[in-house]
């Protein structure tokens, strides 16, 4: 069992959400639809046609929601900032009733004790953008993102410290653009490095926006989402796979990002998008890495137009209602390598399992694979801390049961159960591990 003494006293404890997933209010105080609203529309994208028009209603909840986490001992919460909420065409004239959204929630985390991390971008694209072929396959985006990121940092750069730019720019531009599983749907190779490169010079473009509004001593982040590419079989053709995979889905965006270069693997693929100061240009000094991890991946030889295929674990292997394998020395050994190939101090700012446990008779959720889990997952950052890894914080995914993209409401992630017909919270076993975790004394 892992103990809050087996941690320093500076670790950072806390969860992460993401707008989209459990804001809702889509169409209230002037808020702009996004892609995510015109994708959930659509019949067949979305598992039960579930869309995110209310969520978790935390827009209109959200003192609830950080009470609860007051109530966990949490030093910090990474929310995401829908763009089209303070920006409804995604460029132009701000919508002030988004903003002051932002600013309400900000105040009522502070006033709770509870440091706000600010997640520029998790999947949200305004639809106008999108819907005027400004959307991450133009590169006309990447001025448009450092001004949404610079009206942020003036609003809000008094008061946050922590700010990110892209939440996982390696798995929204894959499924969203080259798999054409998420929004906008768009299934296309080229698209997909398009959107991989245009992605890159937007933070790039951002991070100098947020240091130039934002005071000295600002924060400033990228959070990609790295698992271990394994090869499906032990044959020459599925590790060769494994190295496409992992440039793919790992090295191509987090490279230029942290190390201001494109692995050969990327550079190749990318051709002449990228211009001879690209690369300098997306590398711009950051102070720390978030890092979301859920499981290795396994990838198998194909002739397709990617070279490799997502396969499912081997048989045997202990997964999630994902399908994910439950492999907590994947969790360790990417800890290990992100932290000594990046050079920055690392927080886990998602990890987690999905499950479907309901209350009892007793209203209680007793979730107890997540316990078992994130005691396992929270063991493997220990051993990643041991080997010299400079983990210094974990922020769980995620605060509340959402809405899981493609699959819906259907996926738990939350260390809070909520009922989506009657909004009703209730803290699971998995918040009570945490909250124990985070600060002493902790009684529910
Ligand atoms: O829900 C997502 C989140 O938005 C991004 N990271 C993975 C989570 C679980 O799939």
């Amino acid at each position: 069992m892992v103990q809050r003494s087996d941690f320093p006293e500076s670790f950072v404890w806390g969860a992460s959400t993401a707008s989209y997933q459990i804001e809702g209010a889509f169409k209230d105080d002037g808020r702009g639809l996004s892609i995510w609203d015109a994708f959930s529309a659509e019949p067949g994208r979305v598992k039960n046609g579930d869309t995110g028009n209310v969520a978790c209603d935390h827009y209109h909840r959200y003192k609830e929601d950080v009470a609860l986490m007051k109530a966990a001992h949490f030093g910090a919460y990474r929310f995401s900032t829908s763009w089209s909420r303070v920006l409804p065409e995604g460029r132009g004239q701000p919508n002030e009733d988004g903003l002051d959204f932002y600013d309400r929630l900000t105040d009522e985390l502070l006033r709770q004790g509870v440091a706000p991390w600010l997640c520029l971008y998790h999947w949200d694209l305004p639809l106008a953008l999108h819907e005027a072929g400004l959307g991450w396959t133009n590169r006309e985006i990447v001025p448009l993102f450092a001004d949404y990121a610079g009206l942020m940092a003036r609003r809000l750069g008094d008061r946050i410290v922590h700010w990110a730019t892209f939440n996982e720019p390696n798995m929204f531009t894959m499924l969203g653009y080259g798999a054409g599983v998420h929004a906008p749907g768009i299934r296309d190779r080229e698209a997909w490095l398009d959107a991989v490169h245009n992605v890159n010079l937007s933070h790039g473009a951002a991070v100098r926006r947020l240091r130039a509004e934002l005071p000295a001593s600002a924060q400033i982040g990228s959070v990609p989402n790295l698992q271990p590419a394994l090869p499906a079989t032990d044959t020459d053709e599925d590790r060769a796979a494994a190295a496409i995979m992992d440039s793919a889905m790992n090295r191509g965006t987090a490279d230029p990002v942290f190390l201001g270069k494109y692995d050969p693997i990327m550079r190749g693929w990318l051709g002449d998008r990228v211009k001879s100061d690209d690369e300098a240009d997306i590398h711009a000094p950051l102070d720390w890495l978030g890092l979301n991890h859920y499981s290795p991946t396994y990838a198998s030889a194909r002739a397709n137009a990617f070279g490799f295929r997502n396969v499912d674990p081997p048989d045997g292997a202990e997964t999630t209602l994902m399908g994910w394998h439950v492999q907590p020395g994947a969790f360790r050994d990417i800890l290990v390598e992100t932290s000594k190939r990046y050079g920055l101090p690392v927080y886990v700012t998602e990890n987690g399992m999905a499950d479907d446990v309901e209350p009892d008779a007793h209203g209680r959720v007793n979730d107890a694979a997540r316990v078992a889990y994130l005691e396992r997952y929270l063991g493997a950052v220990l051993e990643a801390r041991a080997a010299g890894a400079d983990v210094r914080g974990y922020l769980v995914w995620s605060m509340l049961d959402n809405f899981e993209w493609a699959m819906g409401y259907g996926p738990r992630f939350g260390i809070v159960h909520v009922d989506y017909k009657t909004l009703k919270r209730t803290p699971k076993a998995s918040y009570r591990l945490l909250a124990s975790l985070a600060g002493a004394n902790h009684a529910t």
